[in-house]
């Protein structure tokens, strides 16, 4: 890979000279590094091609996104030009590299801690599309399409366990039998979506808990990043991914299961939070369809680590093998929990 410190010459950040640069852990898709210099700090960002080909209408949205979110007073990510003007710079192996400001007196929270805390996270999410609702025509670039399309996710499952190209299909039997045992739920979103019960809306698509920085000092939400796949979607793609990263006790990471709970506080907290923000906005369908998404969106995300995998691991960093069969047992424990509480 081209050495991180060599692509900082494409961009205009000043005269200032970094005085380090170090990998930032976490993040399942692309590569980012911390750059300090004596007075700023940086995020630089290689983008993952084979799960973003199309950078150029990545960063049209993100721009666009982050420009309207500005103009409206928030604290949001800006895109750092390049010395040719660009919003991305291309290095000499074709990768695509991005430059953004760090967010100062921010801290992250990949566990959840405080009711409170939690509220304020999905606060955030139901302002964040809440104040896209006005973002000038045309309709933002579909990103990944189908991204939640759950239907789709369970076709890629099922050709991934026919094809059986790692022979991993035989360590994961209960896991396959127990979503196949559930196959209807994944019509569930995508049939309220195209019968126009639930509407179609701007959402972050990735509403995680650690996909927010909160203010160190007041502790409400400074700023909603990682903003790459906001796109057209379900308000209640976001508030799912927030209840399975916000009420669980235990990292999607977490390979012991029994240490997985779900805190019906926070359940309680993210809903209120929610409400609170995007209530006005929300219709009766999306309403009725919130206490079961984040069973919904859990059992999503579960087909995709197993699917990932049974194929061998090609989308989602691992750090070590049965990685992604772990994240994938984690979300069905999640996903039982879940469904005991609806
Ligand atoms: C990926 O970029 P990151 O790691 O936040 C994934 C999400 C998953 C998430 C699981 C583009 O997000 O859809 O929910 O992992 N992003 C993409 O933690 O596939
Ligand atoms: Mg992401």
């Amino acid at each position: 890979m081209t050495d991180p410190s060599t692509i900082l010459a494409y961009f205009t950040i000043g005269k200032t000279t970094p005085t380090q640069i170090s990998p930032i852990i976490g993040g399942h898709i692309n590569k980012s590094f911390l750059v300090l210099t004596e007075t700023e700090g940086f995020v630089l960002q290689r983008i993952n091609e084979s799960v973003f080909p199309d950078v150029s209408k990545l960063m049209e949205n993100f721009c666009r996104v982050t420009g309207h979110l500005r103009a409206k007073g928030f604290i949001t990510l800006e895109s750092l030009q390049t010395v040719h003007g660009k919003d991305f710079h291309l290095d000499t192996q074709g990768h695509a590299w991005r430059l953004c400001r760090r967010l100062e007196n921010t801290l992250m929270a990949s566990i959840p801690a405080t009711s409170q805390q939690v509220k304020n996270a999905a606060k955030a999410y139901g302002y964040f599309t809440r104040s896209l609702e006005d973002l000038p025509k045309p309709r933002l670039h579909e990103i990944i399409p189908g991204f939640h399309d759950t239907r789709k996710r369970m076709d890629e499952f099922l050709l991934a366990v026919e094809a059986n190209p790692r022979n991993r299909i035989q360590n994961a039997t209960a896991e396959i039998e127990f979503i196949i045992e559930r196959r209807e739920w994944c019509e569930i979103i995508p049939r309220a979506m195209a019968d126009g019960v639930i509407p179609e809306r701007i959402v972050h698509n990735d509403a995680k808990l650690d996909n927010v920085l909160f203010d160190i000092q007041t502790g409400e939400v400074a700023s909603v990043i990682d903003l790459d796949t906001v796109m057209p979607g379900s308000i209640l793609h976001d508030f799912g991914d927030l209840i399975r990263s916000a009420a669980s006790s235990a990292r999607e990471d977490e390979p012991d299961i029994s240490k997985i709970a779900i805190n019906k506080h926070f359940i309680d907290a993210i809903t209120n939070g929610f409400l609170e923000s995007c209530g006005a906005i929300i219709t009766q369908g999306e309403r009725e369809l919130l206490p079961v998404a984040g069973k919904l969106i859990t059992y999503e995300q579960a087909i995709r680590f197993l699917t990932d995998y049974i194929l061998g691991d090609h989308y989602y960093k691992t750090h070590h093998p049965n990685q992604n069969l772990d994240r994938a047992r984690n979300q069905l424990r999640l996903v039982e929990l879940l469904e005991e509480n609806t």
